[in-house]
Order: C-alpha cells, then sequence, then structure tokens
C-alpha cells in the first residue's frame, strides 16, 4: 500500500508484513493516545480555566470510589495494550531468531569496507549474493576487522556481526528482485560504501547462475586444500587417532573434554579449536595442538570448517 513512499521499504520476505503490522499497530496507539491527550489538555484547561481573580483551585476528593475505579481503569487498560505488544512481538522475535531446519546456509564475513558471501557450494561473491526465492536461507556471520552489521531493509532484517564469533540470521525471500544490502554500524572511513544488492532469483535460474561462469572469481584454496597446506593432515589422520583426534563425523557430535565437560562441535566450537585450541581440549588429548590465530583469514577458517562438516562418517563405522 506505501510501495511508493520513499521512506517505506518494500517488503520482500516472509516476516516483513508481520513486522510491519506490529510496527503499524504500536504506531496507530501511539498516534490515538497522543491526539487524545492533546485534545485533553486543551479541553480541559479552557473547562476548568480560572473565572474570576479569587478564584482557588480545589484539592480533588480522596478515596472517593469513583476515584479508585478511574485509577484501575487507567492502569489496566494501558497494560492490556501493552502485553499485547509485548506477546505479539515476542512471537515475531522467535520466528525470527529460529532458523529452519532445512535452511540453505551462507556464510558471510564483514570486512572493511565490503561483504564477502560464501554459498553453500563454495561459490564467492563481494557486496552481491544471489539467492533462491521461497527458500529459508540462514547466515552465519563475522567479521575480520571491526563490528559491522549486515541490513536488508526490504527482508526486515539485521544483525550486527562482531569480530572473533559467529552470528546468525536467516530470511526466506518471497519476490524476486533486487533489494538493497547495507552495513548499519558505523565502521570506519568508507562505512557509507559497503552495502550491495541481495538478487533474488527464480529457482531454476539460481541453479543456473551457480553453475555459470565462474569468471571474476579470485583464486582462493579450499578447505580441502587448507588441511593439507597447513599441515592439519599431519596430527589429523583419517585411519588413526594417536596424534590428534579423527575429525571424521565431528560436525554436530558432543565432544566431551578434558575438564568433563561436553560440548556441541558446531561451528563456533570447530572455530575456536583452530583459533584458541587450548581453550576447550578434548579428553583424552595433550594440549599440542598450535594456534592458527593471526594465520588465517575468517574466509579461511569458514574453508576448514565447511571442508570438516563434510568428513561424514560411512554407514556402520562407529568412530
Ligand atoms: C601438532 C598437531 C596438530 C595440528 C598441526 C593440528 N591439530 Fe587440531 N588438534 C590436535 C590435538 C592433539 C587436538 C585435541 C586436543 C585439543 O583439543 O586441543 C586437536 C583438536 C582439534 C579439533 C577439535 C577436535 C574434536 O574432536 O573436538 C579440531 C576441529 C582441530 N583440531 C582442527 C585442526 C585444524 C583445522 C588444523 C589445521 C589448521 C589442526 N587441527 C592442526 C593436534 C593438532
Ligand atoms: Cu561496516
Amino acid at each position: 500500500m506505501m510501495q511508493d513512499a520513499p521512506l517505506f521499504p518494500e517488503q520482500a520476505s516472509t516476516i516483513a508484513s508481520q513486522i510491519d503490522n506490529l510496527f503499524f499497530f504500536a504506531l496507530g496507539i501511539a498516534a490515538f493516545f497522543s491526539i487524545l491527550i492533546a485534545l485533553l489538555i486543551v479541553y480541559l484547561g479552557v473547562r476548568y480555566r480560572r473565572r474570576h481573580a479569587a478564584q482557588t483551585g480545589e484539592a480533588p476528593p480522596h478515596g472517593s470510589k469513583a476515584q479508585t475505579v478511574l485509577e484501575i481503569t487507567w492502569s489496566v487498560i494501558p497494560f492490556l495494550i501493552l502485553m499485547v505488544m509485548f506477546i505479539w512481538g515476542v512471537k515475531i522475535y522467535f520466528t525470527a531468531a529460529r532458523p529452519p531446519a532445512d535452511a540453505i546456509q551462507f556464510y558471510v564475513v564483514g570486512k572493511q569496507w565490503m561483504w564477502k558471501i560464501q554459498h553453500p557450494e563454495g561459490r564467492r561473491e563481494i557486496n552481491e549474493m544471489h539467492v533462491p526465492v521461497g527458500r529459508p536461507i540462514k547466515l552465519l556471520m563475522t567479521s575480520e576487522d571491526v563490528i559491522h552489521s549486515f541490513f536488508v531493509p526490504a527482508f526486515r532484517i539485521k544483525q550486527d556481526v562482531l569480530p572473533g564469533r559467529y552470528t546468525t540470521m536467516w530470511f526466506q525471500a518471497d519476490k524476486v528482485g533486487t533489494y538493497h544490502l547495507f552495513c548499519s554500524q558505523y565502521c570506519g572511513a568508507e562505512h557509507a560504501k559497503m552495502g550491495g544488492w541481495v538478487v533474488v532469483m527464480e529457482p531454476h535460474e539460481y541453479q543456473a547462475w551457480l553453475a555459470g561462469e565462474k569468471s571474476g572469481q579470485a583464486e582462493f584454496m579450499t578447505g580441502a586444500e587448507l588441511f593439507a597446506a597447513r599441515a592439519c593432515n599431519t596430527c589429523h589422520r583419517p585411519d588413526t587417532s594417536a596424534r590428534a583426534p579423527i575429525l571424521t563425523g565431528l560436525f554436530g557430535r558432543q565432544v566431551g573434554l578434558q575438564d568433563g565437560r561436553r560440548v556441541a562441535a558446531d561451528e563456533a566450537y570447530i572455530r575456536e579449536s583452530i583459533i584458541e585450541p587450548q581453550a576447550k581440549i578434548v579428553s583424552g588429548y595433550q594440549p599440542i595442538m598450535p594456534t592458527f590465530k593471526g594465520q588465517l583469514t575468517e574466509e579461511d577458517v569458514i574453508e576448514l570448517i565447511n571442508y570438516i562438516k563434510g568428513l561424514k562418517a560411512p554407514e556402520g563405522v562407529a568412530r
């Protein structure tokens, strides 16, 4: 309805209209009470104005039943209105915070001053993100330097991107088109230029795009190449766990630690195992793994995580 209003971005994701409805509800309530109060101020000012010089104010009657009823009314009604907003907001927040299980996972690395995107199939892009329409997309995001924030107004999603940590966000675009992407945390001199486009395509066009020309793709090492180049494979062997744990089937498993804790091997755990190996020692092993802090870019780390995720145990083989 407000497509043409310049301040009102297009709705292009499944959650956009839900967020807008809540926004307009809150705006409507605020406008209704602001106008009501403004009119009452004027009306009561005139109605109870001082009519002659000797007139003094009258104290309101205390403890009357009418007064008690009035006070309860003006407390309970706003309370109920706020509870409606609260419960409605929590419902939307829960949806927005939990990616569906079948979401396709993309990686995003923020860097002064660009967005680097990586597709699950390994395809990389800068300041452009091609996605299929009608599919839930999960973003696993981190920053190479300072705090950035990934913001797509048309999808009504925004999430800070932090150095040294993974944050996630998800969306499902429901309209083919090209939508603006911004960084919404001031991140240095060229912050204003840090943005790009999300290109939403029909699934078959997306497949064609993925398969299409790879020119302009910068050369980079894949996870498997990094695993060998960084000599991870001298300790982590697929056949023996003598020096280091076998990484096959690690992703998604529970890992027992030396101090008795058990942790889930998710992306954040694998990242920490590479950058800060001493933080969590796997039970039964010595802390001999060297740190790779400062030696790998966040994109390298993502490549390695992707590689390790792909090391699936063959059927029926217990680790
Ligand atoms: C010097 C031998 C050595 C090298 C080189 C090494 N690691 Fe390790 N790694 C270990 C040992 C020992 C452990 C178990 C003790 C610990 O948690 O630190 C481990 C633990 C891990 C874990 C956690 C495994 C689990 O079962 O929870 C991951 C993931 C990992 N390494 C990845 C890597 C990657 C990726 C590289 C290369 C960039 C690498 N390692 C290089 C020895 C090594
Ligand atoms: Cu930024």
